[in-house]
């Protein structure tokens, strides 16, 4: 059997009507039997990972069902790595991917090289057919660390630009921040934006404890 091929089926038929099988012929005088030999070639599902911004090493993980002999296998993707390419038998196929934390799944596109229309969570594999899905996880900005003198409270505003994780502060950027001399506390903030360039975060640094 030549690789990405499968026997479906082999049916015999006699020319008199008799029951035959392709490993047990029996051959009468004056007796034709043909035999039928089907073979069914593998198709591929391929998955890409895409992230914004691009080339981000985060590792996502996917969830593939579907399949015997071979199944569909679980996998895990970065946006630089190799795509997932996995030879399978014509039927039906799911991929889902769980998202990582600090992260927003923003597009899945299916594109079918015989033209079919084809979704992540239904897709039909056809004979000889390689389905490539990809999917664009967006980047929210994760956990930012402010670093203060924490002597007082204070409130301020920055402005981040989509796709900026982090950011720190000096005197003078920022209207009423200022460095009393106290020890240093770390404030974390979290929170994410889709759909804009940019969004001021008010940060409120907790009091200080004496
Ligand atoms: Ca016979
Ligand atoms: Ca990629
Ligand atoms: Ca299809």
């Amino acid at each position: 059997m030549p690789t990405g091929w499968d026997l479906s089926s082999i049916s015999c038929e006699s020319s008199i009507g008799d029951a035959e099988s392709s490993d047990s012929l029996e051959l009468d005088a004056g007796e034709t039997i043909t035999c039928t030999f089907t073979n069914t070639k593998r198709g591929h599902i391929i998955v890409d990972k895409v992230t914004e911004p691009s080339g981000d090493p985060q590792l996502f993980s996917f969830n593939a069902s579907g399949g015997t002999t071979p199944t569909y296998e679980n996998f895990s993707l970065t946006d630089d790595g190799e795509v997932n390419d996995q030879e399978l038998k014509p039927g039906n196929y799911s991929v889902n991917e769980t998202v990582a934390r600090g992260w927003v799944l923003t597009d899945i596109s299916c594109i079918s090289s015989i033209g079919d229309s084809e979704n992540a969570d239904a897709l039909e594999l056809d004979a000889g057919e390689t389905i490539t899905c990809t999917f664009t996880n967006t980047q929210q900005f994760t956990i930012i660390t402010l670093v203060c003198h924490a002597g007082e409270l204070y409130v301020s505003e920055v402005t981040l630009e989509s796709g900026q994780r982090t950011f720190s502060l000096s005197p003078g950027d920022v209207e009423g921040l200022t460095f009393n001399p106290c020890s240093l506390t770390e404030v974390g903030f979290e929170g994410g934006f889709l759909g804009s360039t940019s969004m001021t975060v008010t940060i409120t640094a907790p009091p200080s404890t004496p």
